[in-house]
């Protein structure tokens, strides 16, 4: 599963003021989509005109699809100043609304006292609620399990993976977005030190960055308490309706800054990867089978959640 959040000119419902227009001024308004998505646009209880080809003959309308790639432009008249009060104007999607894909259009009169006991910052709230998925795999070689916490600036992680040859890896983090797909993050990292022993298990902070990239890599470049880079690279394909194939390489450097290296060497280096294919059964299962250079081959069932 991935994160899921809308905004109007980059910026959510969350972090902007009211749009104020006045009452005595006819307000245009242009939306450009440059989604892949239609984003049907709904003005609350407030008619406006679609401006087209049709010149007075325009449509009278209070929501209007806004293809992909498309331009649309509306406007609506304030009456001379016999418009007043706060109109919700949102994305009519819902899960678009409240994620984020909305304002509050707002004539500068008096708010009607009325409606005292429903805030605005009530409704702004609403849309940066924490929400959390999780996925649990039990596999031949390995079980792992994953858990996400996100709103929109903020996400808390944990992760870990166990191969049953005693192999662990298991994480902590927290993560803020400085940007769409831009991240920095803290956190706690536990493995163990020898390859399938679990005698010594080494724990360590961890700090980066992490990044969507363009073709929807996922970029995690960090530092460890031994001073140790490392960068990983990620991604998940679907390849057929219910097919994904997934991969991941990540590669650790160590200089030797923290700990000294074992036989006068002044370098070191591991790698991890795996990579395996998943089948969706439904929702909230899957098949999947995998290979990781810890834990070797296998199969087994994921449950979302
Ligand atoms: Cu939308």
């Amino acid at each position: 599963m991935n994160r899921y959040i809308w905004s109007m000119n980059g910026v959510p419902l969350s972090e902007t003021d009211d749009i104020k227009i006045s009452g005595k001024e006819i307000t245009r308004i242009t939306f450009n989509n440059l989604t892949m998505m239609h984003h049907p646009m709904h003005l609350h209880g407030h008619f406006f005109r679609v401006v087209n080809e049709n010149g007075e003959y325009s449509p009278l309308k209070h929501t209007v699809n806004v293809a992909p790639m498309q331009e649309v432009t509306i406007e609506f008249s304030g009456n001379e100043g016999d418009e007043h009060g706060d109109w919700f104007f949102h994305c009519h999607i819902l899960y678009h609304m409240m994620s984020g894909m909305a304002r509050v259009v707002s004539y500068e009169t008096p708010r009607d006292p009325r409606m005292e006991e429903h805030p605005v910052k009530h409704l702004i709230k609403e849309a940066d609620e924490f929400y959390a998925w999780s996925t649990l795999e039990a596999a031949s070689h390995m079980a792992s399990f994953n858990f996400v916490a996100s709103n929109i600036r903020n996400q808390f992680n944990i992760s870990a993976e166990y191969g049953w040859n005693q192999n662990l890896e298991a994480e902590v983090t927290y993560e803020r977005y400085l940007h769409d797909y831009f991240r920095v993050f803290g956190g706690v990292k536990a493995e163990n030190e020898m390859a399938d022993s679990m005698d010594d298990i080494s724990t360590t902070a961890i700090a980066g960055i992490r990044f969507l990239t363009p073709y929807l890599f996922n970029l995690d470049v960090r530092i460890d308490s031994k001073l140790r880079p490392q960068i990983s690279l990620s991604r998940e394909l679907l390849i057929f309706p219910r097919t994904a194939i997934f991969g991941r390489y990540e590669y650790q450097a160590d200089f030797g800054w923290a700990d000294s290296l074992p036989f006068g060497n002044n370098y070191a280096n591991e790698v991890t990867w795996n990579a395996g294919v998943e089948y969706f059964l439904s929702r909230d299962f899957s098949l999947m089978a995998s290979y990781d250079n810890r834990f070797g081959a296998g199969g087994g069932l994921s449950v979302r959640f």
